[in-house]
Protein backbone atom coordinates (compact mmCIF):
# COMPACT_ATOMS: atom_id res chain seq x y z
CA UNK A 1 0.00 0.00 0.00
CA UNK A 2 1.25 3.43 -0.92
CA UNK A 3 1.03 6.53 1.05
CA UNK A 4 -0.18 8.03 -2.12
CA UNK A 5 2.03 10.78 -1.74
CA UNK A 6 2.09 13.20 -4.52
CA UNK A 7 5.40 13.64 -6.18
CA UNK A 8 6.26 15.72 -9.44
CA UNK A 9 6.31 12.67 -11.38
CA UNK A 10 2.19 12.95 -10.65
CA UNK A 11 2.52 16.40 -12.26
CA UNK A 12 -0.67 17.62 -9.95
CA UNK A 13 -1.18 21.51 -10.84
CA UNK A 14 -3.55 23.70 -9.45
CA UNK A 15 -5.20 27.03 -10.81
CA UNK A 16 -4.02 30.11 -8.60
CA UNK A 17 -8.34 30.54 -8.62
CA UNK A 18 -8.94 27.35 -7.61
CA UNK A 19 -7.12 27.27 -4.33
CA UNK A 20 -7.69 31.27 -4.16
CA UNK A 21 -11.25 30.87 -4.82
CA UNK A 22 -12.61 33.07 -1.51
CA UNK A 23 -16.12 31.25 -1.59
CA UNK A 24 -18.10 34.04 -3.21
CA UNK A 25 -21.17 32.69 -5.36
CA UNK A 26 -24.25 34.61 -7.03
CA UNK A 27 -26.17 34.39 -3.53
CA UNK A 28 -23.26 35.71 -1.14
CA UNK A 29 -19.96 37.04 -0.61
CA UNK A 30 -16.51 35.77 -0.10
CA UNK A 31 -15.50 33.89 3.56
CA UNK A 32 -12.08 33.66 3.35
CA UNK A 33 -9.60 35.98 2.83
CA UNK A 34 -7.90 36.58 -0.59
CA UNK A 35 -4.52 35.19 -0.55
CA UNK A 36 -1.72 36.67 -2.74
CA UNK A 37 -0.08 34.50 -5.53
CA UNK A 38 2.77 34.22 -3.83
CA UNK A 39 1.30 32.83 -0.90
CA UNK A 40 -0.63 30.42 -2.73
CA UNK A 41 2.28 29.29 -4.25
CA UNK A 42 3.31 27.99 -0.85
CA UNK A 43 -0.19 26.58 0.55
CA UNK A 44 0.49 24.48 -3.04
CA UNK A 45 3.63 23.51 -1.41
CA UNK A 46 3.11 22.86 1.21
CA UNK A 47 0.19 20.29 -0.11
CA UNK A 48 2.87 18.61 -2.54
CA UNK A 49 1.47 19.97 -5.92
CA UNK A 50 4.13 20.32 -8.61
CA UNK A 51 2.78 23.18 -10.46
CA UNK A 52 0.76 25.88 -10.54
CA UNK A 53 -1.41 27.68 -13.55
CA UNK A 54 -3.01 31.20 -13.81
CA UNK A 55 -5.07 33.61 -15.69
CA UNK A 56 -3.67 37.29 -16.41
CA UNK A 57 -5.68 38.69 -13.81
CA UNK A 58 -5.45 35.97 -10.72
CA UNK A 59 -1.92 36.99 -11.00
CA UNK A 60 -1.99 40.42 -11.64
CA UNK A 61 -5.05 42.85 -11.07
CA UNK A 62 -6.38 44.36 -14.13
CA UNK A 63 -5.67 47.98 -13.17
CA UNK A 64 -1.94 47.22 -11.16
CA UNK A 65 0.36 50.12 -11.79
CA UNK A 66 3.76 48.72 -13.78
CA UNK A 67 5.91 49.34 -10.44
CA UNK A 68 2.56 46.49 -8.28
CA UNK A 69 2.84 43.93 -10.83
CA UNK A 70 6.65 43.75 -10.83
CA UNK A 71 6.24 43.64 -7.15
CA UNK A 72 4.41 40.85 -7.23
CA UNK A 73 5.83 38.91 -9.83
CA UNK A 74 8.96 39.19 -8.28
CA UNK A 75 7.28 37.91 -4.77
CA UNK A 76 5.69 35.02 -6.65
CA UNK A 77 9.15 34.19 -8.28
CA UNK A 78 10.74 33.72 -5.26
CA UNK A 79 7.79 31.47 -4.14
CA UNK A 80 8.36 29.55 -6.90
CA UNK A 81 12.24 28.97 -6.44
CA UNK A 82 11.32 28.17 -2.31
CA UNK A 83 8.82 25.64 -3.20
CA UNK A 84 10.09 24.22 -6.38
CA UNK A 85 6.93 24.69 -8.12
CA UNK A 86 6.50 25.41 -11.66
CA UNK A 87 3.90 26.92 -14.37
CA UNK A 88 2.57 24.80 -16.59
CA UNK A 89 -0.31 26.34 -18.21
CA UNK A 90 -1.53 29.87 -18.57
CA UNK A 91 -4.51 31.76 -19.71
CA UNK A 92 -6.51 34.87 -19.84
CA UNK A 93 -9.40 35.99 -17.92
CA UNK A 94 -11.79 37.17 -20.81
CA UNK A 95 -14.93 36.74 -18.87
CA UNK A 96 -14.94 38.53 -15.81
CA UNK A 97 -14.31 42.52 -16.58
CA UNK A 98 -17.42 44.14 -17.19
CA UNK A 99 -15.83 44.80 -21.08
CA UNK A 100 -16.60 40.93 -22.33
CA UNK A 101 -20.77 40.88 -20.99
CA UNK A 102 -21.11 40.01 -25.11
CA UNK A 103 -17.97 37.84 -25.03
CA UNK A 104 -14.69 38.43 -26.09
CA UNK A 105 -13.78 37.33 -29.24
CA UNK A 106 -16.70 36.74 -30.26
CA UNK A 107 -18.58 39.85 -28.85
CA UNK A 108 -20.23 42.13 -31.62
CA UNK A 109 -18.50 45.16 -30.78
CA UNK A 110 -15.12 45.37 -32.95
CA UNK A 111 -13.74 47.71 -30.07
CA UNK A 112 -14.14 44.62 -27.60
CA UNK A 113 -12.71 42.28 -30.50
CA UNK A 114 -9.47 44.22 -30.50
CA UNK A 115 -9.82 44.71 -26.50
CA UNK A 116 -9.13 41.03 -26.53
CA UNK A 117 -6.35 40.24 -29.13
CA UNK A 118 -4.75 42.89 -26.82
CA UNK A 119 -5.30 41.45 -23.36
CA UNK A 120 -4.13 37.83 -25.05
CA UNK A 121 -1.17 39.03 -26.17
CA UNK A 122 -0.12 40.49 -23.08
CA UNK A 123 -1.46 37.14 -21.15
CA UNK A 124 0.66 35.13 -23.39
CA UNK A 125 3.85 37.35 -22.89
CA UNK A 126 3.16 36.50 -18.97
CA UNK A 127 2.70 33.03 -19.28
CA UNK A 128 5.91 32.54 -21.45
CA UNK A 129 7.54 34.46 -18.76
CA UNK A 130 7.06 32.30 -16.02
CA UNK A 131 7.42 29.05 -18.76
CA UNK A 132 4.35 28.45 -19.68
CA UNK A 133 4.01 25.36 -22.13
CA UNK A 134 0.38 25.27 -22.74
CA UNK A 135 -1.99 28.08 -23.44
CA UNK A 136 -6.05 27.33 -22.66
CA UNK A 137 -8.58 29.05 -24.33
CA UNK A 138 -11.63 28.85 -22.10
CA UNK A 139 -14.87 30.27 -24.22
CA UNK A 140 -16.43 31.28 -21.07
CA UNK A 141 -18.75 34.41 -22.65
CA UNK A 142 -18.34 33.27 -26.18
CA UNK A 143 -22.00 32.81 -26.58
CA UNK A 144 -25.52 33.91 -25.89
CA UNK A 145 -28.64 34.20 -24.30
CA UNK A 146 -30.74 35.06 -27.54
CA UNK A 147 -30.34 33.86 -30.83
CA UNK A 148 -31.29 37.66 -32.11
CA UNK A 149 -28.16 38.93 -31.32
CA UNK A 150 -25.42 37.02 -32.91
CA UNK A 151 -25.00 35.23 -35.49
CA UNK A 152 -24.11 31.73 -34.63
CA UNK A 153 -21.92 31.37 -38.05
CA UNK A 154 -20.32 35.13 -37.68
CA UNK A 155 -19.29 33.30 -33.81
CA UNK A 156 -17.55 30.75 -34.92
CA UNK A 157 -15.77 32.93 -37.76
CA UNK A 158 -14.51 35.33 -34.99
CA UNK A 159 -13.76 32.69 -32.86
CA UNK A 160 -11.45 31.01 -35.41
CA UNK A 161 -9.81 34.65 -36.66
CA UNK A 162 -9.22 35.39 -33.02
CA UNK A 163 -7.07 31.56 -32.66
CA UNK A 164 -5.44 32.25 -35.92
CA UNK A 165 -4.67 35.68 -35.30
CA UNK A 166 -2.80 34.48 -31.58
CA UNK A 167 -1.16 31.11 -33.09
CA UNK A 168 0.64 33.77 -35.57
CA UNK A 169 1.59 35.96 -32.66
CA UNK A 170 3.04 33.38 -30.94
CA UNK A 171 4.88 32.11 -34.08
CA UNK A 172 5.78 35.62 -34.53
CA UNK A 173 7.77 35.55 -31.64
CA UNK A 174 9.18 32.28 -31.78
CA UNK A 175 7.47 31.31 -28.61
CA UNK A 176 7.22 27.32 -27.41
CA UNK A 177 3.69 27.27 -26.98
CA UNK A 178 0.56 25.60 -27.66
CA UNK A 179 -2.98 26.70 -27.64
CA UNK A 180 -5.65 24.23 -25.75
CA UNK A 181 -9.37 24.54 -25.96
CA UNK A 182 -11.89 23.82 -23.55
CA UNK A 183 -15.39 23.34 -24.13
CA UNK A 184 -18.32 23.83 -21.72
CA UNK A 185 -21.93 24.01 -22.58
CA UNK A 186 -23.13 26.81 -20.55
CA UNK A 187 -22.46 29.13 -17.35
CA UNK A 188 -21.79 32.24 -17.20
CA UNK A 189 -23.52 32.48 -20.76
CA UNK A 190 -27.26 30.78 -21.60
CA UNK A 191 -25.23 28.58 -23.98
CA UNK A 192 -21.70 29.14 -24.81
CA UNK A 193 -20.14 28.12 -28.66
CA UNK A 194 -18.39 24.90 -29.13
CA UNK A 195 -19.99 22.91 -26.00
CA UNK A 196 -18.11 19.68 -26.17
CA UNK A 197 -14.95 18.81 -26.77
CA UNK A 198 -15.84 17.29 -29.51
CA UNK A 199 -17.39 20.36 -31.52
CA UNK A 200 -14.09 21.43 -30.65
CA UNK A 201 -11.72 19.09 -31.75
CA UNK A 202 -13.57 19.48 -34.75
CA UNK A 203 -13.49 23.15 -34.97
CA UNK A 204 -9.86 22.91 -34.94
CA UNK A 205 -9.47 21.31 -37.88
CA UNK A 206 -10.83 24.65 -39.76
CA UNK A 207 -7.74 26.64 -38.05
CA UNK A 208 -4.94 27.84 -39.74
CA UNK A 209 -2.72 26.34 -37.51
CA UNK A 210 -4.20 23.34 -36.24
CA UNK A 211 -1.32 21.73 -35.15
CA UNK A 212 -0.60 24.48 -32.83
CA UNK A 213 -4.03 23.84 -31.13
CA UNK A 214 -5.40 20.95 -29.13
CA UNK A 215 -8.03 20.75 -25.79
CA UNK A 216 -8.60 21.06 -22.44
CA UNK A 217 -11.33 19.28 -21.53
CA UNK A 218 -13.09 19.43 -17.84
CA UNK A 219 -14.94 16.71 -16.56
CA UNK A 220 -17.64 19.21 -15.03
CA UNK A 221 -17.89 20.52 -18.24
CA UNK A 222 -19.07 17.54 -20.17
CA UNK A 223 -21.22 15.73 -17.23
CA UNK A 224 -23.10 19.28 -16.78
CA UNK A 225 -24.14 18.30 -20.88
CA UNK A 226 -24.59 15.19 -19.06
CA UNK A 227 -22.05 12.91 -21.44
CA UNK A 228 -19.61 10.26 -20.79
CA UNK A 229 -16.17 12.34 -19.89
CA UNK A 230 -14.10 9.29 -20.40
CA UNK A 231 -15.19 8.46 -24.50
CA UNK A 232 -14.75 12.02 -25.06
CA UNK A 233 -11.36 11.98 -23.37
CA UNK A 234 -10.58 8.90 -25.75
CA UNK A 235 -11.45 10.84 -28.63
CA UNK A 236 -9.41 13.38 -28.00
CA UNK A 237 -6.69 11.13 -27.19
CA UNK A 238 -6.92 9.18 -30.18
CA UNK A 239 -6.68 12.40 -32.34
CA UNK A 240 -3.94 13.27 -30.86
CA UNK A 241 -5.05 16.56 -28.99
CA UNK A 242 -5.33 15.71 -25.62
CA UNK A 243 -2.82 18.11 -24.26
CA UNK A 244 -4.25 18.93 -20.71
CA UNK A 245 -6.95 18.41 -18.68
CA UNK A 246 -9.04 19.86 -15.91
CA UNK A 247 -10.02 17.39 -13.52
CA UNK A 248 -13.14 18.08 -10.77
CA UNK A 249 -16.59 16.54 -10.23
CA UNK A 250 -20.14 17.84 -10.93
CA UNK A 251 -24.10 16.54 -10.62
CA UNK A 252 -25.46 16.33 -13.64
CA UNK A 253 -28.16 18.33 -14.23
CA UNK A 254 -26.91 21.46 -11.90
CA UNK A 255 -25.10 24.86 -12.20
CA UNK A 256 -21.37 24.80 -12.15
CA UNK A 257 -20.08 23.11 -8.92
CA UNK A 258 -16.71 22.72 -9.49
CA UNK A 259 -16.44 19.82 -6.94
CA UNK A 260 -12.66 18.18 -5.52
CA UNK A 261 -12.22 15.74 -7.78
CA UNK A 262 -13.88 12.12 -7.80
CA UNK A 263 -15.93 13.21 -4.70
CA UNK A 264 -19.35 13.20 -6.94
CA UNK A 265 -18.72 10.25 -9.34
CA UNK A 266 -16.01 7.48 -8.16
CA UNK A 267 -17.01 5.18 -11.15
CA UNK A 268 -16.76 8.13 -13.70
CA UNK A 269 -13.31 8.99 -11.93
CA UNK A 270 -12.38 5.52 -11.97
CA UNK A 271 -12.50 5.08 -15.59
CA UNK A 272 -10.88 8.37 -16.61
CA UNK A 273 -8.00 7.74 -14.23
CA UNK A 274 -7.30 4.22 -15.90
CA UNK A 275 -7.93 5.31 -19.18
CA UNK A 276 -5.43 8.11 -18.40
CA UNK A 277 -2.55 6.14 -16.63
CA UNK A 278 -3.40 2.88 -19.33
CA UNK A 279 -2.25 5.19 -22.07
CA UNK A 280 0.40 7.14 -20.73
CA UNK A 281 -1.37 10.69 -20.92
CA UNK A 282 2.10 12.67 -19.85
CA UNK A 283 0.80 16.23 -19.29
CA UNK A 284 -0.40 18.18 -16.35
CA UNK A 285 -3.30 16.74 -14.10
CA UNK A 286 -4.87 20.20 -13.53
CA UNK A 287 -7.92 20.22 -10.91
CA UNK A 288 -9.40 23.09 -11.86
CA UNK A 289 -12.00 22.98 -8.59
CA UNK A 290 -12.34 24.54 -5.15
CA UNK A 291 -13.25 24.14 -1.90
CA UNK A 292 -16.39 23.88 -0.33
CA UNK A 293 -17.79 27.69 0.70
CA UNK A 294 -17.59 25.83 3.96
CA UNK A 295 -14.31 26.20 4.21
CA UNK A 296 -11.46 27.69 5.95
CA UNK A 297 -8.07 27.34 4.40
CA UNK A 298 -7.05 24.49 6.28
CA UNK A 299 -10.10 22.81 4.73
CA UNK A 300 -8.81 24.13 1.52
CA UNK A 301 -5.97 22.58 2.12
CA UNK A 302 -8.04 19.01 2.84
CA UNK A 303 -9.71 19.87 -0.17
CA UNK A 304 -6.25 20.25 -2.46
CA UNK A 305 -4.94 17.20 -1.00
CA UNK A 306 -8.24 15.16 -1.04
CA UNK A 307 -7.76 15.50 -4.93
CA UNK A 308 -4.47 14.31 -5.45
CA UNK A 309 -5.45 11.34 -2.85
CA UNK A 310 -8.19 9.97 -4.93
CA UNK A 311 -6.35 10.48 -7.94
CA UNK A 312 -3.73 8.13 -6.43
CA UNK A 313 -6.11 5.78 -4.98
CA UNK A 314 -7.78 5.50 -8.37
CA UNK A 315 -4.73 4.78 -10.36
CA UNK A 316 -3.70 2.26 -7.46
CA UNK A 317 -7.59 0.69 -8.37
CA UNK A 318 -6.79 0.90 -11.90
CA UNK A 319 -3.14 -1.04 -11.46
CA UNK A 320 -5.35 -3.57 -9.74
CA UNK A 321 -8.10 -4.06 -12.05
CA UNK A 322 -5.52 -5.12 -14.66
CA UNK A 323 -3.80 -7.44 -12.82
CA UNK A 324 -6.81 -8.69 -11.47
CA UNK A 325 -6.65 -12.76 -12.86
CA UNK A 326 -10.60 -13.28 -12.63
CA UNK A 327 -11.47 -9.86 -14.52
CA UNK A 328 -8.83 -10.18 -17.00
CA UNK A 329 -10.14 -14.06 -17.33
CA UNK A 330 -13.43 -12.14 -18.64
CA UNK A 331 -11.96 -9.51 -20.41
CA UNK A 332 -10.14 -12.34 -22.65
CA UNK A 333 -13.27 -14.60 -23.13
CA UNK A 334 -15.46 -11.31 -23.87
CA UNK A 335 -12.82 -10.07 -26.99
CA UNK A 336 -11.73 -12.90 -27.77
CA UNK A 337 -11.19 -13.36 -31.50
CA UNK A 338 -13.37 -16.74 -33.65
CA UNK A 339 -10.89 -17.80 -36.46
CA UNK A 340 -14.08 -18.90 -38.48
CA UNK A 341 -15.27 -15.08 -39.04
CA UNK A 342 -11.30 -13.42 -38.56
CA UNK A 343 -11.14 -13.89 -42.67
CA UNK A 344 -14.12 -11.81 -43.27
CA UNK A 345 -13.34 -8.80 -40.74
CA UNK A 346 -10.74 -6.28 -41.15
CA UNK A 347 -9.71 -3.94 -44.57
CA UNK A 348 -12.18 -4.47 -47.08
CA UNK A 349 -11.31 -6.50 -49.94
CA UNK A 350 -13.90 -7.19 -53.04
CA UNK A 351 -13.64 -10.96 -52.72
CA UNK A 352 -13.73 -10.67 -49.11
CA UNK A 353 -17.06 -8.90 -49.50
CA UNK A 354 -18.48 -11.37 -51.67
CA UNK A 355 -17.18 -14.31 -49.71
CA UNK A 356 -19.08 -12.18 -46.12
CA UNK A 357 -21.61 -11.80 -47.85
CA UNK A 358 -22.38 -15.74 -48.70
CA UNK A 359 -21.73 -16.69 -44.89
CA UNK A 360 -25.07 -17.85 -42.75
CA UNK A 361 -24.65 -16.20 -40.02
CA UNK A 362 -27.03 -18.24 -36.57
CA UNK A 363 -28.06 -15.44 -34.93
CA UNK A 364 -30.05 -16.90 -32.53
CA UNK A 365 -27.20 -18.78 -31.25
CA UNK A 366 -25.06 -15.64 -31.31
CA UNK A 367 -27.16 -13.70 -29.62
CA UNK A 368 -28.32 -16.33 -27.01
CA UNK A 369 -24.52 -15.76 -25.57
CA UNK A 370 -24.78 -13.70 -21.64
CA UNK A 371 -21.87 -11.62 -21.67
CA UNK A 372 -20.87 -11.97 -18.29
CA UNK A 373 -21.01 -7.56 -18.10
CA UNK A 374 -23.08 -8.08 -14.52
CA UNK A 375 -20.16 -10.31 -13.28
CA UNK A 376 -17.58 -7.87 -13.80
CA UNK A 377 -19.43 -4.75 -13.56
CA UNK A 378 -19.80 -6.13 -9.80
CA UNK A 379 -15.96 -7.04 -9.75
CA UNK A 380 -15.31 -3.66 -10.77
CA UNK A 381 -17.27 -2.31 -8.03
CA UNK A 382 -15.66 -4.50 -5.20
CA UNK A 383 -12.25 -2.91 -5.98
CA UNK A 384 -13.74 0.24 -5.83
CA UNK A 385 -15.22 -0.25 -2.89
CA UNK A 386 -11.96 -2.16 -1.18
CA UNK A 387 -13.63 -5.48 -0.76
CA UNK A 388 -11.70 -7.18 -2.75
C1 LIG B 1 -14.99 27.48 -15.52
C2 LIG B 1 -13.76 27.10 -16.29
C3 LIG B 1 -12.55 27.90 -15.94
C4 LIG B 1 -11.41 27.67 -16.88
C5 LIG B 1 -10.32 28.65 -16.61
C6 LIG B 1 -9.09 28.39 -17.42
O1 LIG B 1 -15.93 26.74 -15.60
O2 LIG B 1 -15.00 28.52 -14.87
O3 LIG B 1 -13.53 25.75 -16.09
O4 LIG B 1 -12.18 27.62 -14.61
O5 LIG B 1 -10.90 26.38 -16.78
O6 LIG B 1 -10.82 29.91 -16.89
O7 LIG B 1 -9.33 28.65 -18.72
MN1 LIG C 1 -15.28 24.73 -15.17
MN1 LIG D 1 -11.78 24.55 -16.43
Amino acid sequence: MTAYTPEPEHKFTFGLWTVGSTGRDPFGGPVRNPKTPAELVYLLGEVGAYGVNYHDNDFIPIDASPAEAEAIKRDFRKALDDTGLVVPMATTNLAFDPIFKDGAFTSNDPKVRAFAFQKAMKAIDLGVEFGAKIYVFWGGREGTETDSSKNAMEGLRRYREALNYLSEYVLDNGYDLKFALEAKPNEPRGDIYLPTTGHMLAFINTLDHPDMVGLNPEVAHEHMAGINFMHGIAQAWDAGKLWHIDLNDQYPGRYDQDLRFGSRDIKAAFYLVKFLEDVGYPGSRHFDAHAYRTEDYEGVKDFARGCMRTYLILKEKAAQFNADPEIQALLAEITAEDPTVAPFLGKYSSEKAKSLKARHFDRTAIASRGLKYERLDQLTIDILLGTR
